[in-house]
């Protein structure tokens, strides 16, 4: 802990007896976390984390719905600086993860520093004082020099424009807010939505449940899931030859990168894995109709391709239905299609999906000269780096507009993004600023290049529209390209892309 870094005091009227603190941090998933441990690696000990939640974990606590898992390899997906040589198997269950998270908060000390049932509402930044004013939904007034936000790309969930959903008798919940108390034993329910959720969720409550119908609206692009439990003897090799882990790693690493040949450079390629998916489509699935109503009709790739050993057997089951017919809408008993049916259900579980492209920042964020985040987002979120936006001084984003990805971890990217802003604040603490700002030229000039590089790539030309992409079609979530270019273009943070007020 350095004198430096610890400003914490009390500042005399209009914030009477209100901390200030050097950093605050919004959300206590990956992202936050990673941001918390760094800047203590860092000697930048003064900082306190906001979680709206009662627990930490972000979207690994929101998302506790049956069979939730990761779809990315947990040696992968987990901090490169945190080797957990004891996952138990190759995608971790979600529980599996929240624990890996709690370690981290234990090992690290965080717990103290981490404010649950903390909801950021408002965040204002006072230019005389270059402090961020932040406002909790208890209304909790706490100020900052840097306002961090972590709060996530897929934490708010998107509940469909279906007509009467509200009028509904039955239970109905999202996958992202399951209803632990309502015992799906026996019942009958409608799913809706057939992406990375559902595909999760579907073969999960299945054997439960006594009727399942799932709406489909789009066919998703599915792959077999090199899943299994890792052997005690593997973990405990690991355990004693951390380079093993690191080895295997590095593997994970290369495998997954490779992919983003097919996304971005190449997207022919990508057609060698829709015949990989078709065939095992076709080894799975033998009745025709079914196959037919299960087969994609746009390129493999557009949308994040989906991967289960459980999900075609599951819609074999003799209590489940494919229901391709379009809804119209919800009444009272259940989902009505487009054919008239009433599809009488007892309950409606919305696995569809979240507000990726249209709710980066969940709070109103006011920047210099009173702007508004929105306003200034009104034509898509835009930030350089995907972490610094022109007009929002000392502010950070992690998981910012186009640093997510459709074919490695996520942690890769929040790895390097935090990186990229403990060398921007250490810069600060040199210059003794009082703030700084990514010039406007600078973020446009790097937001062009990005959607040029998105133009040809699979999101953009595979004939589909997905959560990438904001209603006009413009890609806002995605980084389009490999990760090493994203940590090569962050490891040097460079002072005269900023303006620097002292
Ligand atoms: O959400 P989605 P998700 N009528 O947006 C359908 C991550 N994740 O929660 O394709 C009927 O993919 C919609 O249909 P369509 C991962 O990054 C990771 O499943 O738009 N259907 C679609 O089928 C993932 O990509 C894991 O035509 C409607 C579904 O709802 C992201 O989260 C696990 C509809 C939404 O699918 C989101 O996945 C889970 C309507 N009106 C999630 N509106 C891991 O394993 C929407 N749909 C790590």
């Amino acid at each position: 802990m350095t004198s430096e870094s610890v400003i914490k005091y009390f500042v005399i009227s209009p914030l009477m007896n209100q901390t200030v603190y050097q950093h605050i941090i919004v959300g206590a998933g990956f992202s936050g976390l990673c941001v918390a441990i760094r800047l203590r690696m860092s000697g930048m000990d003064d900082f306190v984390i906001l979680e709206r939640n009662d627990h930490i974990g972000g979207t690994w606590y929101d998302n506790a719905y049956p069979g939730a898992a990761c779809d990315v390899e947990s040696h992968l997906y987990s901090f490169s600086f945190e080797p957990n040589p004891s996952w138990s198997r190759q995608f971790g269950p979600q529980a599996e993860i929240l624990r890996y998270m709690d370690h981290c908060v234990q090992k690290y000390e965080l717990s103290e520093r981490i404010r649950l049932r903390s909801n950021v509402t408002k965040a204002v930044f006072d230019e005389v004082q270059a402090l961020w004013h932040l406002t909790t939904e208890s209304g909790e007034q706490l100020s900052a020099r840097h306002l961090i936000t972590c709060s996530g790309g897929l934490s708010q969930p998107s509940f469909p424009d279906i007509k009467g959903w509200e009028s509904y008798r039955g239970r109905l919940f999202h996958t992202a807010r399951w209803d632990h108390s309502y015992d799906l034993s026996g019942k009958t329910v409608a799913v809706i939505g057939t992406g990375a959720s559902a595909i999760q969720v579907v073969p999960a409550i299945a054997p439960q449940v006594a009727q399942l119908s799932l709406f489909q609206r789009t066919a998703p692009w599915i792959v077999a899931k090199s899943d299994g439990p890792i052997p005690e003897s593997r973990q405990q090799l690991y355990a004693r030859f951390p380079i093993l882990q690191k080895l295997y790693r590095l593997r994970l690493y290369w495998v997954h990168e490779l992919m983003a040949i097919g996304f971005v450079v190449s997207p022919a390629i990508m057609k060698l894995f829709g015949k990989i998916a078709l065939r095992y489509l076709y080894k799975s699935v033998k009745d025709e109709t079914l196959r037919k109503k299960l087969t994609p009709d746009y390129v493999i790739g557009c949308k994040r391709i989906l991967m289960s050993n459980e999900y075609y057997p599951a819609l074999q089951r003799s209590n489940v239905a494919l229901v391709t017919a379009t809804i119209d809408h919800i009444e009272q008993q259940g989902v009505v299609t487009r054919d008239g049916k009433l599809h009488d259900v007892d309950a409606i579980i919305m696995a569809t999906g979240f507000q990726a492209a249209e709710g980066v920042i969940r709070f109103e964020t006011i920047g210099l000269n009173g702007t508004d985040l929105n306003d200034a987002w009104r034509d898509g979120a835009e930030a350089y780096l995907g972490t610094s936006v022109a007009g929002f001084p000392n502010m950070y984003i992690v998981v910012g507009p186009n640093t997510g990805l459709g074919h490695t971890s996520m942690l890769l990217m929040i790895e390097a993004q935090v990186e990229y802003i403990i060398s921007c604040l250490t810069a600060m603490n040199k210059r003794s600023a009082k703030y700084a700002m990514v010039k406007i030229d600078v973020q446009k000039e790097y937001n062009k290049k990005i959607q040029k590089e998105l133009v040809g790539s699979i999101w953009q030309s595979g004939g589909c529209h997905s959560w990438y992409q904001m209603k006009n079609g413009k890609n806002v979530t995605l980084w389009p390209g490999f990760t090493f270019t994203f940590m090569r273009r962050t490891r040097h943070f460079d002072p005269s892309k900023y303006e620097w007020v002292q």
